[in-house]
């Protein structure tokens, strides 16, 4: 059967590219397949969280995701340190995934920076967890954005690598990412060529979720762009990676495709564009700040769904990891 897995890590403002790479997809296929949504505590400890922030940082992402449309009694929604056969099934995909795998990935790369020595293994074996948290429920989609290519490539390795050390082919399907459509990557509002991201020092790079309508529309007037006015079709887009990325922030936010805003909007300058951006932004963000800051102001209907979400996700994974043991041999397995 089909089932949807995905989730967000709870280390810092979620931001558009989150949103249109990641949660917004999540609403929209709860209605099509089972879908799966989980806060990614596990994973933000890679680097360092304040103990007594965390908590109240995972809620946070919950608000984002009921603020979002993700409706708890047709998702489930939880938190991943509350089903701990996720790192369970993470320390067997240890033994299962090799070095020379990890070695090529990318974001490890770019995270650690200059002090990969100092940084933690549980960063470098991030993308390890992160099969266990999709195989874990044997998903077969995983809406992600195209910074997360990768790792899914790494986990279909795993699964396969799995369903063949323990010769049980099929056990673990080959998942598939869903990174398709405009928002799939969405670039800093200041450089073209950096994805837009929590961890840049510049607010100005990134409109968060929880800004208000002052702020994003602000962030969108000060974008960096060219002096070209919009071009009549994508091609004319070459080049010009601040153009672009704000003329896919468009079509992603508006639900059209890139093709479409450029017929609108080919000849006009930025000057005119941007108003009409920052009015389309401020009209799909400000409600989802609005509602986030509601649910925050009584954690206690964010903290049922999270509890009643993590009984029914450990009633699926409880049984796979069960299943694991008696494949691995393990004793009581
Ligand atoms: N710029 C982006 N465009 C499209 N999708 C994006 N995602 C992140 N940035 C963009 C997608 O958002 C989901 C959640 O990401 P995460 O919180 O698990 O971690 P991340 O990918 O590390 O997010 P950031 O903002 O980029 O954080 P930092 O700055 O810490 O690296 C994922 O599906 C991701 O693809």
């Amino acid at each position: 059967p089909e089932r949807v897995l995905s989730g967000v890590q709870p280390s810092g403002d979620l931001h558009l590219g989150n949103y249109l790479g990641a949660l917004a997809k999540f609403a929209r296929l709860q209605h099509e397949i089972p879908t799966f949504i989980f806060v990614a505590d596990y994973h933000a400890i890679t680097v360092w969280q304040d103990p007594k922030k965390l908590k109240d940082q995972v809620r946070e992402i919950a608000a984002a995701y009921l603020a979002t449309g993700l409706d708890p009694k047709v998702a489930t929604i939880f938190a991943q340190s509350a089903v701990p056969e996720h790192a369970e099934l993470a320390w067997v995909f240890n033994c299962v995934a090799r070095l020379g795998w990890l070695d090529r990935m990318t974001q490890f790369k770019e995270k650690s920076g200059k002090h990969k020595e100092r940084s933690s293994v549980g960063l470098y074996t991030y993308p390890v967890l992160q099969a266990a948290d999709i195989l874990i429920y044997k998903a077969t989609k995983v809406p992600v954005g195209e910074d997360q290519k990768q790792h899914l490539e790494l986990t279909r390795d795993i699964a396969q690598k799995f369903n063949n050390d323990f010769e049980a082919p099929g056990f673990f399907p080959l998942p598939d990412p869903l990174t398709q459509g405009p928002g799939a990557r969405v670039m800093s509002l200041r450089d073209g060529a950096a994805k837009m991201s929590k961890s840049d020092p510049s607010d100005y790079s990134r409109i968060n979720l929880t800004d208000d309508a002052d702020a994003i529309s602000q962030k969108v007037r000060k974008a960096r762009t060219d002096a070209e006015p919009l071009p009549e079709t994508s091609e004319g887009l070459e080049g010009r990676a601040e153009a672009r990325n704000l003329v896919g922030i468009y079509a992603a936010l508006a639900g059209v495709t890139e093709a479409e805003v450029l017929k609108e909007f080919a000849g006009q300058g930025f000057g005119a564009f941007k108003p009409k951006l920052a009015d389309l932004a401020v009209s799909v963000m400000a409600p989802i700040g609005g509602e986030m800051r509601r649910l925050l102001a009584d954690p206690a209907e964010i903290d049922r769904v999270l509890a009643d979400g993590a009984e029914r996700a450990r009633a699926l994974a409880a049984p796979t990891m069960a299943e694991v043991k008696k494949l691995v041999g393990f004793w009581g397995g």
